[in-house]
Protein backbone atom coordinates (compact mmCIF):
# COMPACT_ATOMS: atom_id res chain seq x y z
CA UNK A 1 0.00 0.00 0.00
CA UNK A 2 1.39 3.18 -0.99
CA UNK A 3 -0.49 6.03 0.62
CA UNK A 4 0.90 10.43 0.25
CA UNK A 5 0.33 13.06 1.89
CA UNK A 6 0.41 16.35 -0.20
CA UNK A 7 -0.47 19.77 -0.92
CA UNK A 8 -0.56 21.15 -4.49
CA UNK A 9 2.15 23.35 -5.57
CA UNK A 10 4.49 22.68 -2.43
CA UNK A 11 7.78 20.37 -2.38
CA UNK A 12 5.00 17.56 -2.53
CA UNK A 13 5.09 17.63 -5.97
CA UNK A 14 8.45 16.08 -5.83
CA UNK A 15 7.02 12.86 -4.30
CA UNK A 16 4.11 12.83 -7.07
CA UNK A 17 6.61 13.12 -10.09
CA UNK A 18 9.25 10.50 -9.12
CA UNK A 19 6.33 8.38 -8.37
CA UNK A 20 5.47 9.20 -11.79
CA UNK A 21 8.73 9.12 -13.40
CA UNK A 22 8.99 5.27 -11.74
CA UNK A 23 5.02 4.46 -13.56
CA UNK A 24 3.82 3.97 -10.00
CA UNK A 25 0.42 5.39 -9.02
CA UNK A 26 -0.25 5.71 -5.23
CA UNK A 27 -3.11 3.38 -3.57
CA UNK A 28 -4.40 6.92 -1.88
CA UNK A 29 -3.54 10.43 -2.00
CA UNK A 30 -4.31 12.57 0.56
CA UNK A 31 -4.27 16.15 -0.30
CA UNK A 32 -4.31 19.24 2.74
CA UNK A 33 -3.82 23.07 2.53
CA UNK A 34 -1.38 25.25 4.29
CA UNK A 35 -3.41 28.09 5.67
CA UNK A 36 -6.49 25.83 7.34
CA UNK A 37 -6.12 23.48 9.60
CA UNK A 38 -5.44 20.31 7.76
CA UNK A 39 -2.07 19.59 8.18
CA UNK A 40 -2.98 20.34 12.21
CA UNK A 41 -5.62 17.56 12.93
CA UNK A 42 -4.69 14.56 15.06
CA UNK A 43 -4.54 12.16 11.67
CA UNK A 44 -2.13 14.32 10.16
CA UNK A 45 -0.32 14.65 13.46
CA UNK A 46 -0.12 10.39 13.89
CA UNK A 47 1.81 10.53 9.91
CA UNK A 48 3.56 13.26 10.71
CA UNK A 49 4.07 15.19 14.05
CA UNK A 50 5.85 17.79 12.52
CA UNK A 51 3.08 18.56 10.43
CA UNK A 52 4.35 19.29 7.39
CA UNK A 53 4.12 17.60 3.63
CA UNK A 54 4.89 15.25 1.58
CA UNK A 55 5.09 12.10 3.70
CA UNK A 56 4.86 9.11 2.01
CA UNK A 57 3.55 5.51 3.51
CA UNK A 58 5.35 3.07 1.80
CA UNK A 59 7.13 -0.50 2.82
CA UNK A 60 5.23 -0.55 5.38
CA UNK A 61 6.63 2.45 6.98
CA UNK A 62 6.26 6.46 6.90
CA UNK A 63 8.80 8.84 5.15
CA UNK A 64 9.16 12.31 5.45
CA UNK A 65 11.14 14.90 4.37
CA UNK A 66 10.92 15.00 0.37
CA UNK A 67 14.97 14.91 -0.63
CA UNK A 68 14.95 11.45 1.11
CA UNK A 69 11.70 9.89 -0.38
CA UNK A 70 13.17 10.85 -3.67
CA UNK A 71 16.50 8.95 -2.61
CA UNK A 72 14.77 5.71 -1.34
CA UNK A 73 12.84 6.07 -4.13
CA UNK A 74 16.27 6.43 -6.49
CA UNK A 75 17.81 3.30 -4.81
CA UNK A 76 14.67 0.81 -3.77
CA UNK A 77 12.99 1.07 -7.14
CA UNK A 78 14.53 3.63 -10.00
CA UNK A 79 17.90 2.96 -10.23
CA UNK A 80 18.29 4.50 -13.36
CA UNK A 81 17.66 7.97 -11.94
CA UNK A 82 20.20 7.17 -8.82
CA UNK A 83 23.97 7.65 -8.33
CA UNK A 84 24.20 5.33 -6.00
CA UNK A 85 27.93 4.25 -3.47
CA UNK A 86 31.03 3.93 -5.81
CA UNK A 87 29.42 5.44 -8.86
CA UNK A 88 31.64 8.42 -10.29
CA UNK A 89 28.83 10.65 -10.43
CA UNK A 90 28.03 9.80 -6.32
CA UNK A 91 28.96 13.17 -5.01
CA UNK A 92 27.70 15.40 -7.35
CA UNK A 93 24.20 13.24 -6.88
CA UNK A 94 24.12 14.11 -3.14
CA UNK A 95 25.29 17.96 -3.34
CA UNK A 96 23.13 18.90 -6.04
CA UNK A 97 20.24 17.05 -4.68
CA UNK A 98 20.54 18.62 -1.23
CA UNK A 99 21.45 21.89 -2.60
CA UNK A 100 17.68 21.41 -4.23
CA UNK A 101 15.98 21.53 -0.48
CA UNK A 102 18.20 25.06 -0.02
CA UNK A 103 16.68 26.70 -2.34
CA UNK A 104 13.13 25.44 -1.20
CA UNK A 105 13.91 26.56 2.28
CA UNK A 106 14.59 30.09 0.59
CA UNK A 107 11.42 30.32 -0.98
CA UNK A 108 9.56 28.74 2.29
CA UNK A 109 10.78 32.15 3.91
CA UNK A 110 9.44 34.14 1.32
CA UNK A 111 6.42 32.47 0.90
CA UNK A 112 5.55 32.82 4.48
CA UNK A 113 6.17 36.72 3.78
CA UNK A 114 4.09 37.02 0.76
CA UNK A 115 1.39 34.69 0.69
CA UNK A 116 0.86 33.48 4.12
CA UNK A 117 0.85 36.49 6.90
CA UNK A 118 -2.66 36.91 7.53
CA UNK A 119 -2.65 41.12 6.97
CA UNK A 120 -0.12 42.51 4.66
CA UNK A 121 1.10 45.12 7.11
CA UNK A 122 2.98 42.39 8.83
CA UNK A 123 5.17 42.10 6.14
CA UNK A 124 8.41 43.52 6.14
CA UNK A 125 10.03 44.83 3.19
CA UNK A 126 13.42 45.02 4.40
CA UNK A 127 13.60 41.23 5.18
CA UNK A 128 11.52 40.43 1.70
CA UNK A 129 14.37 42.23 -0.24
CA UNK A 130 16.98 40.57 1.60
CA UNK A 131 15.27 37.40 1.10
CA UNK A 132 14.93 37.79 -3.14
CA UNK A 133 18.45 38.89 -3.25
CA UNK A 134 19.73 35.44 -1.31
CA UNK A 135 17.47 33.22 -3.57
CA UNK A 136 18.35 35.17 -6.50
CA UNK A 137 22.48 34.26 -5.20
CA UNK A 138 21.29 30.65 -4.57
CA UNK A 139 19.98 30.45 -8.34
CA UNK A 140 23.32 31.82 -9.63
CA UNK A 141 25.35 28.55 -9.34
CA UNK A 142 22.56 26.47 -10.96
CA UNK A 143 22.27 28.97 -13.78
CA UNK A 144 25.85 28.11 -14.72
CA UNK A 145 25.68 24.38 -14.25
CA UNK A 146 22.68 24.27 -16.70
CA UNK A 147 23.99 26.92 -19.15
CA UNK A 148 26.81 23.86 -20.05
CA UNK A 149 24.09 20.68 -19.34
CA UNK A 150 20.52 19.76 -19.79
CA UNK A 151 20.20 18.33 -16.42
CA UNK A 152 22.01 18.88 -13.27
CA UNK A 153 24.35 15.72 -13.89
CA UNK A 154 26.43 15.84 -16.77
CA UNK A 155 25.30 12.30 -17.25
CA UNK A 156 21.65 13.24 -17.75
CA UNK A 157 18.26 13.24 -16.09
CA UNK A 158 18.28 11.80 -12.78
CA UNK A 159 16.48 12.10 -8.74
CA UNK A 160 18.39 15.28 -8.74
CA UNK A 161 16.25 16.64 -11.41
CA UNK A 162 13.24 16.11 -9.65
CA UNK A 163 14.63 18.48 -6.56
CA UNK A 164 13.98 21.11 -8.91
CA UNK A 165 11.17 21.05 -11.10
CA UNK A 166 8.71 22.74 -7.91
CA UNK A 167 11.51 24.57 -6.70
CA UNK A 168 12.15 26.71 -10.28
CA UNK A 169 8.80 27.18 -11.08
CA UNK A 170 8.32 28.59 -7.71
CA UNK A 171 11.33 31.02 -7.54
CA UNK A 172 9.95 32.44 -10.71
CA UNK A 173 7.17 33.65 -8.55
CA UNK A 174 10.31 36.11 -6.67
CA UNK A 175 12.86 36.44 -9.27
CA UNK A 176 12.70 37.74 -12.92
CA UNK A 177 12.94 34.97 -15.36
CA UNK A 178 14.02 36.85 -18.04
CA UNK A 179 17.65 36.78 -15.72
CA UNK A 180 18.05 33.07 -15.68
CA UNK A 181 17.78 31.99 -19.23
CA UNK A 182 19.71 28.65 -18.25
CA UNK A 183 16.96 27.91 -15.84
CA UNK A 184 14.36 28.96 -17.77
CA UNK A 185 15.02 26.35 -20.58
CA UNK A 186 16.10 23.78 -18.02
CA UNK A 187 12.29 24.28 -16.53
CA UNK A 188 11.21 24.18 -20.10
CA UNK A 189 12.67 20.45 -20.52
CA UNK A 190 11.34 19.48 -17.27
CA UNK A 191 8.11 20.61 -17.48
CA UNK A 192 8.00 18.63 -21.18
CA UNK A 193 8.46 15.35 -19.70
CA UNK A 194 5.20 13.26 -19.88
CA UNK A 195 5.83 12.00 -16.09
CA UNK A 196 6.23 16.15 -15.01
CA UNK A 197 2.84 16.44 -16.99
CA UNK A 198 1.01 13.08 -15.30
CA UNK A 199 2.62 14.57 -11.81
CA UNK A 200 0.66 17.92 -12.23
CA UNK A 201 -1.96 16.76 -12.94
CA UNK A 202 -1.93 14.01 -10.41
CA UNK A 203 -1.45 16.82 -7.93
CA UNK A 204 -4.16 19.20 -9.22
CA UNK A 205 -4.19 22.83 -8.86
CA UNK A 206 -1.87 24.75 -7.16
CA UNK A 207 -2.84 26.08 -3.34
CA UNK A 208 -0.12 28.66 -2.63
CA UNK A 209 0.32 31.48 -5.21
CA UNK A 210 -2.40 33.52 -6.26
CA UNK A 211 -0.05 35.93 -8.64
CA UNK A 212 2.19 35.07 -11.09
CA UNK A 213 5.04 37.45 -9.78
CA UNK A 214 5.40 39.05 -6.30
CA UNK A 215 6.99 42.35 -6.02
CA UNK A 216 8.83 43.46 -3.17
CA UNK A 217 6.90 45.95 -0.99
CA UNK A 218 7.97 49.64 -1.33
CA UNK A 219 9.70 50.86 2.30
N1 LIG B 1 12.53 19.56 4.42
C1 LIG B 1 11.14 19.15 4.37
C2 LIG B 1 10.28 20.40 4.45
C3 LIG B 1 8.80 20.06 4.59
C4 LIG B 1 7.96 21.31 4.56
O1 LIG B 1 8.27 22.30 5.26
N2 LIG B 1 6.89 21.29 3.77
C5 LIG B 1 5.99 22.44 3.68
C6 LIG B 1 5.31 22.44 2.33
S1 LIG B 1 6.46 22.76 1.03
C7 LIG B 1 4.93 22.31 4.74
O2 LIG B 1 4.46 21.25 5.04
N3 LIG B 1 4.52 23.45 5.31
C8 LIG B 1 3.47 23.48 6.27
C9 LIG B 1 3.74 24.50 7.33
O3 LIG B 1 4.77 25.17 7.26
O4 LIG B 1 2.90 24.60 8.22
C10 LIG B 1 10.90 18.36 3.09
O5 LIG B 1 11.72 18.49 2.17
O6 LIG B 1 9.95 17.58 3.01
Amino acid sequence: MIRLHAVAGSRSFRVHWMLAELDIEPDETVTYRIGDDSLATPDFRAVNPAGRVPALEIDGRTLIESGAIVEYLCETRGEALWRGPGTPERADFLVWLHYGETVACQLQGLNLQQVFLPDPAMRSPTVIGLEVRRLATLLKPLEARLSGQDFMLESGFSGVDVMYGFAIEAAFHYVHREKFPALVAYAARLAARPAYQRAQAAQGEDTIYQKDFYEVPDV
